[in-house]
C-alpha cells in the first residue's frame, strides 16, 4: 500500500486509513492509495466489508486545493468513487473532524456513514469559486432533499453531527470512532443488508415543484453580489431533481468546468491560502509561545469598544469595559444588548447564546478593577494625547505580563508605547467597524513589541474568529494608508467631471459593498472634516467639496443629507450637490469633461496598488497577499477579484505601471510609481519576488 493509505484487517473488517496530514486532502497519492486499497478489499477473501477512516485530526477535508489549475494526475477522483460505489463489499465511512468537499463526497459514495458527536460536514467549494465536482451535488439532495442541499451547497456552511444524523447524512453517532465503525460494519454484514447506493435514491428528488427553484434562485440572486459560483451550485441541485443521476453528473461536470476555468476561482483560492499565510510571521517561529488570554478589558464603551468586547464574550472570554461616566457606560452596554437582541430576532443566534455572552460582559468606572486582565484594548477617541494618558494609566494598574493594545486606526504605536515603561507589551489591534461583524484584525507591531506580544495577538485573532494580519508601524498602517490615495482620487474626479453617484456606481459594480461617497456619508462628513482640522494643514483643493458640504451642515446619513439626499438609509442624487460640484470646478477654473467608467475605476483602484507596492517595499506588509487579505476582510474588496494586489497582477504589472505613468503625466507627482513596481516590471517578476527574507 502507499504511505498515504494503509489497509489493516480488524477481524473480517478491512480498516482503510488515509494519512495525508494536516487535513487528509485528496492528493494524487491519496487517490492512488485508495484505488489500491479498494482493489485489495474486493480481492481479499479475509475481508467482508471495509471501514474508511482519516488518520490524525480529521476525515478528508476535500480535494487538494493546491492541485487546481494544474493537470490532474490519474486516477481522478471520479474513477476512485466509481470503483467504491461498484464495490461488492459494503464500505462504511467513519467520520471525525471536518468531512468537507471531496471528503464528504467520498463519504456519500460509501454505503453507510457513522460519525463522532463533534463531527462537522459540509460542501464549502462555493467559497473557493467552485462547486462540489465529485457527485456531491447529485448525492446530497438524494439524502437530505433539495432545500437543505441547496442551503449547504450555495453557502458552503458546515452542519454538525446531530443535524447530519437527523437528515440522513450519517446513519449513526458513535462514541469511539474506529471500533464503533467496525461494529457497524459487522452488523451490516451479519444482517446481510443490501448495499445502499445514494445515487440510486430518488424519493427526495422526485416531483420537486419547479417553483421551489424559481423562488430560491430569485432570493439567491439578491445575495450573491457578483460571485458566480452560488448560482452554478443551485443549477446543479436543480439538475439532481430534474435529471437521472448519470445526466445530473454530466451537468455537474460541465458547470464545474465553467467555474474551474473562470478567473474567480483563482482569486478565491488565492484568498483561501492568503488568509492562512497571513498568520505566519517570518521572524516568529514555533518556539515563541503565545500567552493564553483568559480575561480581557476594553477602555471605552463607544461603538468600537462595545463591538470589540462582544468578540471576547462570543468565544467565552470574560471582558470588563471601562468608561469615565456611568451614563456613557450604560449607553454602551445598552447598545451591546440591542445588537445581540437584533441577532436573535434575525435568527442568526439563540437567546441562550446571547444570555451566556452577556453574562461575560461587565462594566466599571475604575481602572483598579481591570488590572488582572490578560489583555486590555484601548478604544477611546482617535487623539494622541488622550491615548497616551490612557496608556500611562494602564502602565500603572495592569499586571506585569498583560498585553496593552490600542485600537487606533492611524496613530503611531511607538509614541503610544512611549507613555509606558513596558513598550514590549504594547501593540496595535486595529478592529474594523462594526467590530463584532467585520472579520479583519489588523495587528500593528511597534519597534519594541516583543515576539511574544505579537504571537499572542495573532493567536487571539483566530480565537475570536477574526482573520489576523500583521502590519508595521506607519501612519494608517496598511489599510488606511492605502485608502487615502483611493479617496483622494475619488475627490479629484468630482472636480474634473464626475458626480458622486457616477463614481459610487462604478465601484459597486466592481464589487465593493459601497463607493467612496456612500462610505463618506455613512462615516460622517463631519468626522472627515474634524480629522483634517486635527492635522492643522492648509485646506487642499480636492477637499473643497467635502468642506463645503460640512459648512452647509450636510454630514451625511446622520443629517439625511451629504453627497446624497437621504430617506432613511436610502440615498439619491441631489441637484443641490450637483450644482455645488459644478460651481466648485468653475471656481478653480476647471473645465469639466466626460470621464469613462474605466478611468474612474483605474483612478480609484490603482492608488491602492501603487501605495501597496510602496508598503511592501518598506516591509510594512510582510507579503502582498497580506494586503489582499486586509482589503477583502476589512474594506469589502470582492474576494472573487482576490484583493488589489492579486487583481493588479492578474491585469499585468506592466499594464498597471503604464496606466500609473499616464496618470502621473496627466495629474502630477501624486501618481509617482512606487520604485518596487518599476523594479518588478523591469525584472518581469511578480509580487512574490518582493517578499522580504
Ligand atoms: N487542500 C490543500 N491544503 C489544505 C486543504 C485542502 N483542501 N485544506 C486545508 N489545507 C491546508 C491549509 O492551507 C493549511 O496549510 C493546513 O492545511 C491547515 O489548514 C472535488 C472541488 C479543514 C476546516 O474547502 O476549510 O473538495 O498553512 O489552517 O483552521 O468537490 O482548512 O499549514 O501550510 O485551515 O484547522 C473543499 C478547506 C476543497 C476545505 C481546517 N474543501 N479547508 O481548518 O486549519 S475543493 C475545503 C478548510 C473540493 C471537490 C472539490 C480548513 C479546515 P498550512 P487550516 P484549520
Amino acid at each position: 500500500m502507499s504511505d498515504a493509505v494503509s489497509y489493516e484487517l480488524k477481524g473480517r473488517i478491512a480498516v482503510i486509513t488515509i494519512n495525508n496530514p494536516p487535513v487528509n486532502a485528496l492528493s494524487h497519492g491519496v487517490r492512488k492509495g485508495m484505488q489500491d486499497a479498494f482493489n485489495k478489499l474486493n480481492a481479499d477473501p479475509g475481508a467482508d466489508a471495509a471501514v474508511l477512516v482519516g488518520g490524525g485530526r480529521t476525515f478528508i477535508a476535500g480535494a487538494d486545493i493546491r492541485e487546481f489549475g494544474k493537470p490532474m494526475q490519474a486516477p481522478g477522483l471520479h474513477e476512485v468513487l466509481d470503483q467504491m460505489e461498484a464495490s461488492k463489499k459494503p464500505i462504511v465511512a467513519a467520520l471525525h473532524g471536518t468531512a468537507l468537499g471531496g471528503g464528504l463526497e467520498v463519504a456519500l459514495t460509501c454505503h453507510w456513514r457513522v460519525g463522532v458527536a463533534s463531527l462537522q460536514v459540509g460542501l464549502p467549494e462555493v467559497k473557493l469559486g467552485l462547486l462540489p465536482g465529485a457527485g456531491g451535488t447529485q448525492r446530497l439532495p438524494r439524502l437530505v432533499g433539495p432545500k437543505m442541499a441547496a442551503d449547504m451547497i450555495t453557502t458552503g456552511n458546515f452542519i454538525g453531527a446531530k443535524p447530519a444524523l437527523e437528515n440522513g447524512v450519517i446513519d449513526e453517532i458513535v462514541t469511539d470512532l474506529v471500533p464503533g465503525a467496525v461494529a457497524f460494519a459487522e452488523k451490516v454484514v451479519a444482517e446481510k443488508r443490501p448495499l445502499r447506493k445514494v445515487s440510486e435514491l430518488t424519493d427526495k428528488v422526485k416531483n420537486v415543484d419547479p417553483k421551489f427553484f424559481e423562488e430560491y434562485r430569485a432570493n439567491l440572486k439578491k445575495k450573491v453580489k457578483g460571485f458566480l459560483a452560488p448560482m452554478h451550485c443551485l443549477a446543479t441541485v436543480e439538475a439532481a431533481c430534474t435529471l437521472p443521476f448519470a445526466e445530473g453528473m454530466k451537468r455537474e461536470a460541465a458547470l464545474f468546468k465553467e467555474l474551474h476555468d473562470h478567473p474567480q476561482r483563482a482569486a478565491q483560492i488565492h484568498i483561501f491560502f492568503a488568509e492562512r499565510e497571513a498568520g505566519k510571521i517570518p521572524d516568529i517561529g514555533p518556539e515563541v509561545k503565545p500567552k493564553e488570554i483568559k480575561s480581557a478589558a476594553v477602555i471605552g464603551a463607544g461603538t468600537m469598544g462595545g463591538g470589540i468586547a462582544m468578540n471576547f464574550a462570543n468565544v467565552g472570554i470574560p471582558v470588563k469595559i471601562l468608561e469615565m461616566e456611568q451614563a456613557a457606560l450604560d449607553r454602551g452596554l445598552a447598545v451591546i444588548r440591542k445588537n445581540y437582541e437584533t441577532s436573535v430576532a434575525r435568527g442568526s443566534t439563540t437567546q441562550a447564546t446571547i444570555d451566556k455572552a452577556l453574562s461575560l460582559i461587565s462594566g466599571t468606572l475604575s481602572y483598579d478593577e481591570i488590572g488582572q486582565a490578560d489583555i486590555v484594548i484601548e478604544a477611546v477617541f482617535e487623539n494622541m494625547d488622550i491615548k497616551k494618558q490612557v496608556f500611562g494609566k494602564l502602565d500603572q494598574v495592569m499586571k506585569q505580563g498583560a498585553i496593552l493594545a490600542s485600537n487606533t486606526s492611524t496613530l503611531d504605536i511607538d509614541e503610544i508605547a512611549s507613555a509606558t515603561k513596558r513598550p514590549e507589551a504594547v501593540i496595535g489591534t486595529h478592529f474594523f467597524s462594526p467590530a463584532n461583524v467585520m472579520r479583519l484584525l489588523e495587528n500593528v507591531r511597534g519597534k519594541d513589541s516583543s515576539k511574544e506580544t505579537i504571537a499572542t495577538v495573532m493567536e487571539l485573532g483566530k480565537k475570536i474568529r477574526k482573520v489576523p494580519a500583521l502590519a508595521g508601524n506607519c501612519f494608517g498602517f496598511i489599510g488606511n494608508r492605502m485608502l487615502h490615495g483611493y479617496t483622494r482620487e475619488a475627490a479629484e474626479l468630482l472636480l474634473e467631471g464626475a458626480m458622486p453617484w457616477d463614481v459610487d456606481r462604478v465601484i459597486v459594480e466592481f464589487g465593493l459593498p459601497m463607493g467612496p461617497f456612500q462610505m463618506g456619508d455613512l462615516a460622517g462628513i463631519d468626522v472627515g472634516w474634524r480629522v483634517r482640522q486635527g492635522k492643522g494643514t492648509p485646506p487642499e483643493k480636492h477637499n473643497r467639496i467635502a468642506d463645503r458640504l460640512y459648512e452647509l451642515g450636510r454630514y451625511g446619513q446622520k443629517t439625511q443629507a451629504g453627497y446624497y439626499k437621504y430617506d432613511g438609509r436610502n440615498g439619491t442624487p441631489d441637484p443641490v450637490v450637483e450644482k455645488l460640484i459644478v460651481d466648485t470646478s468653475a471656481e478653480f477654473g476647471i473645465s469639466r469633461r466626460k470621464i469613462s467608467d474605466e478611468e474612474i475605476l483605474y483612478r480609484c483602484m490603482l492608488p491602492l496598488v501603487n501605495v501597496g507596492a510602496q508598503i511592501l517595499d518598506e516591509g510594512i506588509a510582510i507579503r502582498s497577499s497580506d494586503i489582499d487579505v486586509i482589503y477583502v476582510y476589512g474594506y469589502g474588496f470582492p474576494a472573487y477579484r482576490g484583493g488589489p494586489m492579486f487583481w493588479a497582477e492578474q491585469m499585468g504589472l506592466e499594464k498597471v505601471l503604464g496606466l500609473i505613468r499616464k496618470y502621473e503625466q496627466e495629474h502630477g507627482s501624486r501618481w509617482k510609481p512606487a520604485p518596487l513596481l518599476q523594479k518588478l516590471v523591469d525584472e518581469k517578476k511578480g509580487w512574490a519576488a518582493a517578499k522580504k527574507a
